[in-house]
C-alpha cells in the first residue's frame, strides 16, 4: 500500500509504481499490458469495461522488486472523465496511438490537453508509443513523424508491437527508471540480492531444507 509517513506528512511512501495507458479505442492498449504481463496476443476485442488495473513484480536495474500496477482505460468518450480522476496516483503514462490509423494518432493533441489539466506533467513521465509496427504495409504515421511529435513535449518515443512483443518491456522499463530514478526516496523496496543471501544462510543452517533463489518474479 502507499502510505503517507506519519512523521512527515509530505514524503508518501510507495511500495508500488502506478502506470497507465491511454489513447483512443482499438490502439491496442489492453495487448501492450497483457503482452508486459507474460500473456497471449488475441485477434478478438477484448473490451475494457471502463478502468481496470494489473500487477507485475519487475527487477530494477539496482537488483530491487519494485510492484508495478498498470491501469487499462477504455478510450471511449463516455468513460473520459471517469478515467482522469486516477491520474492523479499515477507515476508514469504510455500515450499510445495506432500507426495504422491517422485518426489514433491526431488524437494525441486531445489526449494531451486532457492531461495537462489533470496530472503534473513536469514530475509525471510520459512516453509516446506508435504501437502496430508489424503491420508495415498499412502503415499511415511514418516513425519520423512520431518522434518529431514527441520531440515537441519532450516526451520519449517507441514505435512498438503487442502482438510481436517488440520493444514493450523497453518502453516499460524507460517509464519505470524515469520517475523511479528521480524520485528512489519516496519507494520501499526489496533487495532482491539480499534475499538470496538470506536463503543461502538459512540453507547452511540447515541443509536438508530445500532452497529458493528468488531470482525470478515475473
Ligand atoms: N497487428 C497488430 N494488432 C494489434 C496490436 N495491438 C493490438 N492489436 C489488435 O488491435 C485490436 C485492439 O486491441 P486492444 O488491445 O483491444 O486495444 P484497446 O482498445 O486500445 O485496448 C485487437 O484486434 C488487437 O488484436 C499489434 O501490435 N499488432
Ligand atoms: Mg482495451
Amino acid at each position: 500500500m502507499n502510505v503517507i509517513n506519519k512523521n512527515n506528512q509530505d514524503k508518501i511512501k510507495r511500495t508500488y509504481i502506478s502506470l497507465a495507458t491511454l489513447g483512443n479505442s482499438n490502439v491496442g492498449k489492453t495487448n501492450i499490458i497483457n503482452n508486459f504481463l507474460g500473456l497471449q496476443f488475441t485477434d478478438k476485442n477484448i473490451s475494457t469495461i471502463g478502468i481496470d488495473f494489473k500487477i507485475k513484480n519487475v527487477i530494477l536495474e539496482n537488483n530491487s522488486k519494485l510492484k508495478v500496477k498498470i491501469w487499462d482505460t477504455a478510450g471511449q468518450e463516455r468513460f473520459r472523465s471517469m478515467a482522469f480522476n486516477f491520474l492523479k496516483n499515477i507515476q508514469g503514462i504510455l500515450l499510445i496511438y495506432d500507426l495504422t490509423d491517422e485518426s489514433s494518432f491526431i488524437s494525441i493533441d486531445r489526449w494531451i490537453n486532457n492531461l495537462e489539466n489533470k496530472l503534473d506533467m513536469k514530475n509525471v513521465p510520459i512516453i509516446l508509443v506508435g504501437n502496430k509496427n508489424d503491420k508495415e504495409d498499412e502503415r499511415k504515421i511514418s516513425y519520423e513523424k512520431g518522434l518529431k511529435y514527441a520531440q515537441k513535449y519532450n516526451f520519449k518515443f517507441f514505435e512498438m508491437s503487442a502482438k510481436t512483443g517488440e520493444n514493450v518491456n523497453k518502453a516499460f522499463l524507460t517509464l519505470i527508471h524515469l520517475y523511479y530514478d528521480k524520485n528512489k526516496e519516496e519507494f520501499i523496496l526489496e533487495n532482491v540480492k539480499e534475499n538470496i543471501k538470506e536463503d543461502e544462510k538459512n540453507n547452511n543452517k540447515n541443509s536438508n531444507k530445500k532452497v529458493v533463489k528468488r531470482k525470478c518474479f515475473f
